[in-house]
């Protein structure tokens, strides 16, 4: 039915991509749902191979001259060469997010199950499974909880006695083994690697009924009426610099706070968490025959359909963006790295790191449009150590002050260029510096800009201003070397690191500037982005990806880096409209998207053009193209930046607010269902939020908006447009207005 918001099958999960995940921000669990087997694989996000460890070589910096000379030159074979040999990382790649083990729960007999049924419920944040044997109905629940650290499993039976099961623990890793130290404890302990992270996970067991057996390394229950399984995980990990907290220490406080409370007071506390998030927003835009059917069965059907036929998939799709996020981003827990918190290979595809050339920052796009603020707390802490490690590497590889990270970082938060030359691109620190200037654009929250990103943005733009050169031919400030991520080769100055750099020097400048400090500072910062390289429109009349006019046409390359300034960038306008026109002719022909993430970065940028329908197109291709059975993205292997990136895209269909109504940074335009696509004629969003502080409901018939409310937060003056028209706004904090399709107030 329509606005249900759950995932289901019919059968158990036979692989992991088809198995439902649950998290708490610290820990992912995956549920398979096998009826004589289950499965529920676990993760803890601060179980890496590796140590703390500083990757940058310290010679790099003799080399930087020669390099610079090399690109400039035009001798780019021999810079790549110099480049590979000198100028990456010490090992090339950074330390792999490791899986850490999983309970295995034997149900002999339960072989065929019937009237069979798993799902994953999105509000509620539940994982269920029941199906019938021997005329009993069996039930499963799993559920992760935030507020108390664990991962909840109740197994349950509509006939006293009927549970009959044994449980165990397993891991992959070698240096691990499995106790059973008492009839109500499963322990797994082990380490990563000799010298590097060591791990505990704690499984606590309570039944009610039967008996229990104690086997070596399993527990095994006999006629059980009911049971309950708490787990609890922990590992050495202090902060990037420690690995020496006690795993054991630690799961001893988790679990004590778990131990003596009631099953149905530890899932009253889980959903008030968890709903306090999830239930911000709605979205409905239709609902179709396919609602009916099971999700993986949906799935398929869209190749007769397309997603037009199925607008209730649109809407789980949407949601479900937004609960893996609250399910692997918290306060206080590590930032969603390239599989979120999932992951069950020792050898994960591109070791799950942070991959900050588009994909970590994918992950927080839906953040604050959606709602879900605090859940990029994670991404703002991990900001913090990459200042302190990006220091050293500032200094290191080019003698510079202020601090910088390349494509990608780890636990050990390595910023030295890595993998290979495309890691020899310095600006993935100053995107991330972004990401702190939006959070006080949405939040208005001095406090935070004053202590948390001004610093660190003032330190990113030192080091740009001690590391940019000029360009011979044309004296502009340009990045050297640097490479335009994936394409082409090193190269000075590519579109994409001018953009970012424009943005960054302007929000440090503004920042500044509403602090009332660093008056000098200001002026250098000005004056500098007065000379950066400018977006240039090449002879096709294209927006150039390089310096020099060399694209070429219909190139649909994955990535977008120079549309960077589109979105998730705000410079690149209608109201610079050549460039604007420039940058809509590469959109074209960059075509379709090719790995999950590439189309989800189409969809706002569609939707930043105006055009709903090819933004709607791109996520009907994620959808047929690059979703797993459980709804996960595919990069080529699963990557979850996908799923982030497509919640943020529709999101920016519905609602914008890039652009000021006059020059403060608080007071937005708000472009109400600015790309809304033929496929959604009619529907409702409730809870976007737009910058400024406010907070949007639009209802739309026809494709016509027929009402907007708009909540005020901080009293922040606004204008609304929709259609044409446009009205000027300005209420109390805590205020609302209420608007018909003409943006007549109404009641
Ligand atoms: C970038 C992308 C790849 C992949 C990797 C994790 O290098 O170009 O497609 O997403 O990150």
């Amino acid at each position: 039915m329509a606005g249900d918001l759950t995932l289901w099958y019919d059968k158990p999960a036979e692989k992991w991509t088809e198995a439902l995940p649950v998290g708490n921000g610290y820990m992912g669990a995956m549920v398979f749902g096998g009826g004589a087997a289950e499965r529920i694989q676990f993760n803890e996000d601060t179980l890496w191979r590796g140590k703390p460890h500083d990757y940058a070589s310290t010679e790099a910096h003799q080399h930087l001259g020669e390099l610079r000379r090399l690109v400039a030159g035009g001798e780019t074979a021999r810079a790549v060469e110099l480049g590979r040999r000198v100028f990456l990382g010490v090992p090339r790649r950074q330390m792999p997010y490791q899986p850490f083990g999983d309970i295995f729960l034997k149900f002999p007999g339960h072989e065929t199950p019937a009237a069979y049924r798993r799902e994953l419920d999105l509000a509620s944040a539940t994982a269920r499974v029941r199906y019938r044997v021997g005329g009993v109905e069996y039930g499963r629940e799993v559920f992760a909880s935030h507020p108390d650290r664990m991962v909840a499993v109740r197994l349950t039976a509509d006939r006293p006695g009927s549970l009959t099961t044994t449980i165990s623990l397993g891991t992959p890793h070698k240096l691990a083994e499995v106790s059973a130290p008492s009839d109500h404890t499963l322990v797994l302990r082990g380490r990563v690697q000799e010298d590097g992270v060591s791990f505990e996970a704690r499984l606590h067991l309570r039944v009610n009924g039967g008996t229990v057996v104690r086997e070596p390394t399993a527990l095994a229950v006999t006629g059980a009426d009911a049971i309950e399984l708490f787990l609890v995980t922990a590992t050495s990990y202090r902060d990037y610099e420690h690995i020496d907290a006690d795993p054991t220490m630690r799961c001893d406080e988790r679990l004590a706070r778990v131990t003596g409370r009631a099953f149905d007071e530890l899932r009253a506390a889980h959903l008030a968490d968890h709903r306090a998030l999830f239930g911000r927003v709605t979205l409905e835009v239709g609902s179709g025959d396919q609602d009916r059917l099971p999700t993986d069965a949906r799935l398929k059907a869209l190749k007769s359909t397309g997603l037009a036929g199925d607008p209730g998939l649109a809407a789980l799709h949407f949601q479900y963006g937004r609960y893996l996020l609250i399910a692997s981003s918290r306060p206080g827990s590590q930032p969603a790295n390239l599989q979120g918190v999932w992951n069950e290979l020792l050898d994960p595809p591109w070791e799950s790191k942070f991959t900050t050339n588009i994909n970590f920052e994918m992950n927080y796009w839906p953040a604050e449009v959606a709602n879900l603020g605090e859940c990029a707390e994670p991404m703002v802490d991990l900001i913090d150590d990459v200042v302190a490690s990006g220091r050293r590497t500032a200094r290191a590889y080019y003698g510079a002050r202020g601090w910088v990270l390349h494509h990608n970082t780890d636990l050990w938060r390595g910023t030295a260029p890595v993998n290979n030359i495309d890691g020899i691109w310095p600006s993935g620190g100053a995107w991330l510096c972004w990401h702190l200037w939006e959070r006080y654009r949405f939040s208005g929250d001095r406090g935070f800009l004053e202590r948390r990103a001004y610093p660190v943005m003032r330190e990113a733009c030192e080091f740009f201003l001690d590391t940019l050169v000029e360009e011979p031919k044309t004296k502009w400030l340009v990045t050297s070397p640097s490479f335009s991520p994936e394409q082409g080769t090193l190269t000075v100055g590519p579109a994409m690191d001018m953009q970012i750099i424009r943005a960054l020097f302007a929000a440090t400048s503004e920042s500044a500037r509403i602090l009332g400090v660093d008056g000098d500072l200001i002026d250098q910062l000005d004056a500098a982005r007065a000379r950066l390289a400018p977006d240039q429109i090449g002879r096709h009349g294209q927006l150039q990806e390089w310096i020099e006019d060399v694209d070429v046409p219909n190139n649909a390359h994955r990535h977008m880096s120079p549309l960077w300034a589109l979105y998730p960038g705000d410079d690149i306008n209608p109201e610079r409209a050549e460039v604007f026109t420039a940058a809509k002719k590469l959109l074209a022909w960059r075509g379709d998207g090719s790995t999950g993430w590439s189309y989800a970065w189409r969809m706002p940028l569609w939707a930043r053009v105006g055009d709903g329908d090819f933004a709607f197109r791109q996520f009907d291709g994620l959808l047929q193209r690059k979703t797993l059975p459980n709804l996960f993205d595919l990069c080529g292997p699963f990557q979850i930046d996908g799923n982030f990136g497509a919640t943020a895209g529709v999101a920016e269909m519905l609602l914008q607010s890039h652009l000021r109504a006059g020059s403060d940074a608080l007071s937005p335009v708000i472009d109400l269902l600015p790309a809304l696509p033929k496929a959604w004629p009619a529907g409702t969003i409730g809870g976007l939020r737009a910058r400024g502080g406010f907070e949007v409901d639009l209802a739309w018939r026809d494709g016509v908006l027929t009402r907007a409310v708009i909540r005020s937060g901080l009293g922040q003056p606004c204008r609304i447009r929709y259609a044409g028209r446009s009205v000027e706004w300005r209420g109390d904090a805590g205020t609302s207005i209420a608007l018909d399709g003409s943006l007549k107030v109404v009641p």
